[in-house]
């Protein structure tokens, strides 16, 4: 096993199988920041996010050189405001800056919430492997003790994010929604970004947290060896891939996800502490 490892200015404390996390990675990773990550296990997590944040629950939290910033759309800010010559993910100012922040906005909030508890519902429901999709990107011996907590860690997932038939079905159709508006957005030209002509925040941010239920190569939820998927997630994920939105969403993951940062040098560092 490798000793854990820090970076000596960014450490991202998160969840490997988080899209929200997954918006952050590719946030940094797009900034051309070097970091390093530390991996929580769902539940114990809140011991430490709680307590670099003085309350907050979640992940993503990032520690950017002694700055504690908690919330993906908070790291983001932080993020253009700290480093602005990096490349920029979110103009400057003037109505595209709008735009980019009101698209981060609802995709964020949309996406984030409804893929997740569609997602976690019919992994669950439908006799997925829930530990491998978990724990298979933590080194052991996290990855064991995450296996073992899965029942628990699903039963406190039900609950906290309520994957009961309604709220799944109203989940189905808000991510419809979100995929005819950015079919509308882009004009339904799969080439486009969102905003201008180059990335932004708001194009990492809608696909990243689409990313479970597309499952491009090169995001964390890529098709496995052997994964035996249940049917609803298989049928559903086939229908949105073949449609301009899921085309995007495989371009952009292949041709900007691991793209270096111009002047940045090598792909930023990640080490799972
Ligand atoms: N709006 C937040 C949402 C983050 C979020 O919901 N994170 C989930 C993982 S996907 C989490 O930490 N859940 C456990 C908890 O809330 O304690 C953000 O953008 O960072």
């Amino acid at each position: 096993m490798c000793p854990p490892m820090t970076h000596p200015e960014r450490t991202l404390h998160q969840f490997p199988f988080s899209h929200y996390c997954e918006k952050t990675r590719w946030n940094l990773d797009a900034k051309g920041l070097p970091f390093a990550l530390e991996n929580l296990i769902p539940g114990s997590h809140r011991f430490v996010t709680k307590r670099l944040t003085k309350g907050r629950g979640s992940v993503p939290v990032l520690v950017d050189r002694g700055v504690v910033v908690a919330d993906s759309s908070e790291i983001v800010l932080h993020l253009e405001r700290t480093y602005p010559l990096m490349p920029t993910l979110v103009p400057a100012s003037g109505p595209e800056r709008e735009r980019c922040l009101e698209l981060e906005a609802y995709f964020d909030d949309m996406a984030g919430k409804h893929v997740r508890r569609w997602m976690y519902s019919h992994l669950f429901d439908g006799g997925a492997d829930v530990a491998s999709f978990m724990f298979n990107a933590y080194p052991a011996p996290q990855r064991w003790v995450g296996r073992a907590l899965t029942p628990v860690i699903k039963a406190l997932i039900r609950r906290q994010y309520r994957l009961v038939p309604d709220k799944v079905e109203e989940s189905r159709v808000k991510l419809l929604e979100g995929l005819e508006r950015l079919e509308r957005e882009l004009d339904g030209d799969s080439s486009r970004y969102l905003v201008g002509t180059a990335l932004s925040i708001a194009d990492i941010t809608a696909a990243s947290l689409y990313s479970p239920l597309v499952a491009p190569e090169g995001s964390p939820y890529a098709p496995r060896p052997g994964e035996a998927l249940p049917p609803a997630i298989a049928e559903w994920r086939a229908a949105v891939r073949a449609r301009p939105a899921g085309q995007w969403m495989l371009r952009l993951y292949q041709e900007d996800r691991w793209r270096v940062a111009s002047g940045q040098g090598a792909r930023p560092e990640m080490v799972a502490g």
